[in-house]
């Protein structure tokens, strides 16, 4: 025979699905921000600060969960998955959308901005026209943060643009597939969560990105040079939905703005003071790192020229006056 329910657990278990019901669904509001670069990474320890800073601001109110290393959606699919409602927040490579509209791939044409500096003037520069862009597709701004200066890593000296020739090249947006057009590398396109599989077998013998990407890939597994061009420095930025944001109250949206605003200084900050450390930790893997020939330099001047007028070509009167703006800055 079963034994009643003591009364002490019946009702123990009816508050119990009670505040299941009323919880979390009324007290507090939960967003989900994929991102699509590794948990070590500053970037998403710096998602992880923002998160919890809006947490305390907001009291729980608004809860931001990051979802790092592309586990949720793979780095080309997360700003669709922002402007279609499947996450509210998101961070991506700006410029993995410069075929959405030119002035996404800005910070990516080569020598325009070269230091922490410079970048932060070409940021300041387009942040309207790029503000601008997102919300037409339904996004809106938080913030951006750069990544440390491009290099090439290879695995035998590169003494010119023509040592590049036939290396299997590794590229992550529409600039780095034309840089191998234009030096007869190969290109392939792999997202940084993949990058370490690709060089694991062999897939890629060359690439261009940062001493950060190449830390976190572990790179001196595969690769033995790293030649630091300072090419450009690209841009990750985060931004809400503005249908989800407009669902706030006015304290949680300023929240929100705040702690954005913290995030994007703390971001550059972060980015410049790990850069020497990313430098020593490849060096400290035994590899040659080292500054470009002056071959190389002057080759890879020529390919930047060309890449820089594909992107006036494209952005057109609009792009030509950011970058005017930048120039006076
Ligand atoms: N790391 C990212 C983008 C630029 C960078 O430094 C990557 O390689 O995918």
């Amino acid at each position: 025979m079963t034994q009643p329910m003591p009364i002490l657990r019946r009702l123990t278990l009816a508050a119990a699905s009670l505040f299941a019901l009323s919880g979390p669904s009324l007290a507090e509001t939960q967003w989900v921000l994929p991102s699509a670069y590794p948990p070590a990474n500053y970037h998403v320890e710096n998602l992880n600060a923002f998160a919890k800073d809006v947490d305390t601001a907001t009291k729980g109110a608004l809860k931001i969960t990051v979802y790092p290393s592309a586990s949720l959606f793979k780095a080309p699919d997360i700003k669709r998955a922002v402007q279609t409602g499947q996450a509210q927040v998101g961070e991506v490579l700006l410029s993995l959308h410069e075929n959405e509209n030119p002035v996404f791939g800005l910070d990516v044409v080569p020598f325009l901005a070269t230091s922490f500096e410079q970048s932060k003037k070409l940021w300041a520069a387009s942040k309207p026209a790029i503000a601008k862009a997102l919300d037409g597709q339904g996004l809106k701004l938080l913030y951006a943060t750069p990544w440390p200066p491009q290099g090439i890593y290879t695995k035998k000296d590169l003494n010119t643009v023509s040592d590049m020739k036939g290396l299997k090249w590794r590229a992550y947006n529409v600039g780095t597939s034309r840089i191998a057009e234009l030096v007869g590398a190969q290109p392939v396109t792999i997202q940084a969560a993949e990058l370490p599989q690709a060089l694991a077998t062999g897939a890629v013998d060359g690439l261009m990105t940062s001493s950060a990407t190449g830390v976190d890939s572990k790179i001196w597994e595969s690769l033995t040079h790293y030649y630091d061009t300072q090419a450009w420095l690209p841009k990750n930025v985060t931004f809400v939905s503005k249908k989800a944001f407009a669902a706030l109250d006015p304290a949680t949206q300023k929240a929100v703005e705040e702690a954005a605003a913290a995030a994007e200084a703390r971001g550059w900050k972060l980015a410049e003071d790990k850069t020497a450390a990313y430098m020593a930790t490849l060096k400290e893997h035994g590899m040659t790192v080292a500054a470009p020939s002056a071959d190389l330099k002057k080759g890879l001047s020529e390919v930047g020229d060309k890449l820089t007028q594909d992107w006036l070509a494209k952005a057109g009167a609009d792009g030509a006056a950011i970058v005017d703006a930048y120039k006076k800055m």
